[in-house]
């Protein structure tokens, strides 16, 4: 099971390292290109999601990149319209820093019937936006606002709160391509404060800053724009 992969590589403080494919700025034609280069990376997973996407080649997306990487498929869904059979599993995500109905529960509802035909694996993860300098797609998207940066303690009581209403994984969120990405201090609060796997992602665009998220407590790094912008990124 994925989940339990993930948890064992906590407990051993093996850091894991995800890009994130955005259907909607890829074609399934330059797939095994990006899957070469992804291969070659020290990327443990795949992400594969966006904000706006209306899913309409996600299945041959992600058929294409599972006949030419071994590396685990995890849906990161903007709505249920982005769910595919064919990944392994999905991050059932329910948006704690936001207050918009539709990113609690309305989604997540209405995302039953599409996955109970499916055998993806599905892990629950509370999904916290923090602000990072300018307006981000899933601001835009989800109507909510991000959590103010300022205040540490206020988004690891919300972390906490997700750890406890039953989130098995965490997702620290500055957007994507975010001008700022999660600062050291929030991240280190709140791996202090869960004991669940914790995802940071958004505007990280350097391997200093990969290396930071991973001492202040993060499990897994996301990385989207910076791979998306330059496929030797990880060379
Ligand atoms: C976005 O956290 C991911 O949801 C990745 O962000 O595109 O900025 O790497 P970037």
């Amino acid at each position: 099971m994925l989940y339990d992969q993930i948890l064992s590589a906590k407990k051993e403080s093996k850091k894991l390292l995800a890009i994130l494919i955005d259907p909607d700025k890829v074609a399934v034609e330059s797939i095994s290109v990006l899957a070469k280069k992804i291969k070659q990376s020290p990327a443990t997973h795949i992400f594969v999601g966006g904000s706006s996407f209306d899913g309409h080649h996600l299945d041959e997306i992600i058929i294409e990149l599972k006949s030419k990487t071994d590396l685990p498929i995890l849906l990161f869904p903007g709505n249920p319209s982005q769910i595919s059979a064919a990944a392994d599993g999905i991050l059932f995500l329910m948006l704690l820093s936001g207050r918009n109905p539709d990113y609690l529960v309305e989604h997540q509802i209405n995302a039953v019937p599409i996955l109970e035909k499916t055998n993806l694996e599905i892990i629950s993860t509370g999904y916290i936006l923090i602000e990072s300098g300018g307006e981000t797609a899933v601001e835009r998207v989800s109507k909510t606002k991000p959590l103010s940066k300022a205040n540490a303690e206020y988004v690891a009581q919300t972390a906490k709160a997700g750890e406890l209403i039953g989130n098995k994984m965490l997702y620290l969120e500055a957007g994507s391509g975010a001008q700022n990405a999660v600062p050291m201090e929030i991240i280190k609060e709140v791996s202090n404060r869960i004991a669940v796997p914790l995802i940071v992602g958004g505007g990280i665009r350097s391997k200093k800053q990969i290396d930071e998220a991973y001492t202040s407590g993060a499990d897994l790094v996301v990385i989207g724009t910076a791979f998306e912008n330059d496929i030797n990124f990880f060379d």
